[in-house]
Order: C-alpha cells, then sequence, then structure tokens
C-alpha cells in the first residue's frame, strides 16, 4: 500500500515548466582516438568544453521538450569551417545547420543555433560541411529531446525505468590521414575533397569496435520497461538482433510514435534512421545483442558486434531523478531529522501532512546543505516533504515514529 501511495505522490508532485538550455559545443580536428584498444586515428570531433579531447562519437546533447535550446558552437579546428546540424530535429532553416542555408564557422569563430526542443525522441547531429567527410572523420553524435516527464517516452506513453543509447558508425582508416583532416577549405575547393573508396575496417557502436564493447553493456531492470535509443549514422545498413530472453517492442522510427507498436527480434537501420525499442526480460542474467554492418552496394555482413545486455534490479529513472535531488534520514524519524540536498538547495521546504496541506516552511536563509528539523511535537503519522525549486517540485515521504 505504501509503495503504491509514495509512486502516486511523486508523479503528481513533480511539476515541470519551460525553461532555458545552453549548451558550448566546440569542434576540433586536432584529437585521436584509439580504436579498439589498437588503432590511433585522427579525427575531427565535437567536445563540450575547451580542455577535453573530442571523441567518437561526440558528446549525447539531452534537451528538454518545449525548452528554448541555445547551442553555442565554437570552431578551434585550424582548418575546415564546421556547423551542427539537427537530423530529424524540426526547427527552423537558420538553426539547421545547413551551410548553404544557414551558416557555417570559421576557424576561431563562433555561431548560435536557437530552437524550441520540439517533438521528444531519438535524433542525431552532425556536421553539414563536405558532409561525408566531416561525419566519417567523426563529427557526429546522438541528440536525445526527453520528454517533460522523465519516466514517460513521451506525454501518455510508456512508463520507462532506464533509458539506453546506442549510436553506430564505422571507421575506414584510410579517411582518417592528415591530408583528409586537413583538407582544403576555400569555397570552391571544400567540396572536392578526394577520398579513397569508402571500405571501413572498424564498426563501432557508441565508438566502441569488436574487441573494446565486451566491458561495456546496456543495462535493463527485470520487470520494468527499459527504453533503448539505436541511431545509425554510418554509410553500412545494420541489423540488430535481440536475443531471446528480452522482448523487444518496436515503438518509434525517426523521432515519431509508431501508429501501432510491434514485437521483434530484429531490426534493419539504415543510414540515418532512428528507433526506440522497449526490452523487456522476466530473468536476472547477462545476455547479448548482435550487430551485423552490411555493405549498402553488396548486401554483405562485413563486420559483427555483440552487445552485452545485462538484466539486473535496477532502480526507476524517477527513483534516481530523487535520490540525486534529496535525501532525509533518519526515516522513519523520531525527534529529529536531517535533509541533506546534493547539488542545488531548495527555494524552501515544505512539511506536509498526508493530505498535501502544509504545516511548516522552512525558509531559504534556513537552508543548508543538511538541515535538520525538529519533529518532537509532529504527531506519529506519514508526512511529505516538499522541496520547491525554481523549475520542479520534488516531494518525498516521512514517517514520525
Ligand atoms: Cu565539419
Amino acid at each position: 500500500m505504501k509503495k503504491v501511495l509514495f509512486f502516486l505522490i511523486i508523479i503528481s508532485s513533480v511539476s515541470v515548466f519551460s525553461q532555458d538550455e545552453k549548451f558550448l559545443v566546440i569542434s576540433r580536428n586536432t584529437d585521436y582516438v584509439q580504436l579498439d584498444d589498437t588503432t590511433n586515428v585522427r579525427i575531427m570531433g565535437y567536445t563540450r568544453t575547451l580542455s577535453a579531447p573530442s571523441k567518437i562519437p561526440g558528446p549525447l546533447l539531452v534537451f528538454t521538450e518545449g525548452d528554448s535550446v541555445e547551442i553555442d558552437l565554437w570552431n578551434v579546428s585550424q582548418g575546415a569551417p564546421h556547423t551542427i546540424h539537427l537530423h530529424g530535429l524540426d526547427v527552423n532553416q537558420a538553426n539547421d545547420g545547413v551551410p548553404m542555408l544557414s551558416f557555417d564557422v570559421a576557424h576561431m569563430d563562433h555561431g548560435f543555433y536557437r530552437f524550441k526542443a520540439p517533438e521528444p525522441g531519438t535524433y542525431i547531429y552532425h556536421c553539414h560541411v563536405t558532409s561525408s567527410v566531416h561525419v566519417q572523420a567523426g563529427m557526429y553524435g546522438m541528440v536525445v529531446v526527453r520528454p517533460k516527464y522523465p519516466e514517460l517516452t513521451w506525454e501518455g506513453g510508456y512508463e520507462i525505468t532506464v533509458d539506453n543509447q546506442i549510436i553506430t558508425s564505422e571507421v575506414d582508416v584510410d579517411w582518417h590521414h592528415d591530408s583528409i583532416i586537413e583538407h582544403d577549405h576555400t569555397a570552391t575547393a571544400l567540396h572536392q575533397v578526394k577520398v579513397p573508396v569508402y571500405d571501413p575496417t572498424f564498426f563501432l557502436a557508441n565508438g566502441y569496435g569488436f574487441n573494446s564493447v565486451t566491458d561495456k553493456a546496456i543495462e535493463i531492470s527485470t520487470g520494468n520497461n527499459n527504453l533503448l535509443r539505436l541511431a545509425n549514422i554510418g554509410n553500412y545498413g545494420n541489423k540488430f538482433i535481440f536475443p531471446q530472453s528480452v522482448k523487444a517492442t518496436i515503438i518509434s522510427s525517426d523521432g515519431r510514435r509508431l501508429p501501432a507498436e510491434y514485437i521483434a527480434d530484429s531490426l534493419i537501420i539504415l543510414p540515418g534512421e532512428r528507433f526506440q525499442i522497449l526490452l523487456n526480460s522476466s530473468q536476472l542474467g547477462n545476455d547479448s545483442m548482435a550487430i551485423k554492418y552490411f555493405s549498402l552496394n553488396t548486401q554483405l555482413v562485413e563486420g559483427v558486434q555483440n552487445y552485452p545486455i545485462i538484466v539486473d534490479v535496477i532502480e526507476s529513472i524517477e527513483d534516481k531523478m530523487i535520490s540525486s535531488t534529496f535525501s532525509i534520514y533518519p526515516n522513519p524519524a523520531t525527534s529529529q531529522v536531517n535533509f541533506d540536498f546534493k547539488n542545488e538547495l531548495p527555494n524552501e521546504v515544505e512539511i506536509a501532512d498526508i493530505n498535501g496541506r502544509t504545516i511548516h516552511t522552512i525558509r531559504k536563509d534556513s537552508i543548508q546543505k543538511t538541515t535538520t528539523f525538529i519533529t518532537s511535537n509532529l504527531m506519529r503519522g506519514e508526512y511529505l516533504i516538499k522541496c520547491v525549486y525554481n523549475a520542479k517540485v520534488v516531494t518525498l515521504p516521512l514517517i514520525i515514529e
């Protein structure tokens, strides 16, 4: 009974308002990555800070539905101009990152992309300057637009426990020589970069190849809906084969929910496509999902990976979000209780009875990282502790014994 009540309280009390989200993104062409613990290749890539090296793929960009997003893209590549194209996102042309239609960013310059985060779902971003070369060089990553209610796939959608993301790609090391990464970037030369016939030898999931993927895993929770976001930014097709221990239900494609979801044991994802899948498993254990990379010219499979899946008992996203916001101890309490705020102090804390009526308010000037509250004059029973932040209210139950 308590569990059900607790769940209802949380859902009804987490309110979210639209807000501004600012992202700094740096583009560079001076970094190297080691593929599969064996081969160093030079890349072009994105990173979130000046000091962090760029990697393959670029950082995951997470927006919240309805928020006003501003991406400040800097180019410190000492080479060609770059952009961020938001593949599949409904943004206007001026902010779409296609050089001729919006703008590109030259070395030691920067530019802003501004938009309201649209439909929740799974998207891709990549550079749109000489796309085939800059994308192969490493300029790509996944975009997640989270719904306003983070425990759902979309408003009124599936309740999910965990959220996993995999973006696939390939690397042809011959496309990563200095002469290509430093290609001529005068306006006329830009689109005439000489590259060899594409013949990839590394097939990557989240940047991990056949050897290095073994110590990575999708972690899912037994008995719950687990979201898996898949995107393919390579030039090859992917065939995903889901293990029998996990029921895979395909629920959305290219950022839009499917009119009818379907259960599948495999799924083909072509370059640029994205899918959202629910994984369900009733048994704890380890398994793996096969990813086959096939040439679109020959249809032949040239790479295979086994991406590990661990089925475990995992606390829900909602629980994680709340436990990362604040905790209450001891709980149950007798004469006093401590509220421990993790990253941010709330504007106020309300102690409410079980019907939600506020019986005491702790004002901001009395709130510290660890705030002690005397409970000796509260009657025994259940109470609600509401922490009021600028953009949300987070509530936890407190029991007085
Ligand atoms: Cu670029």
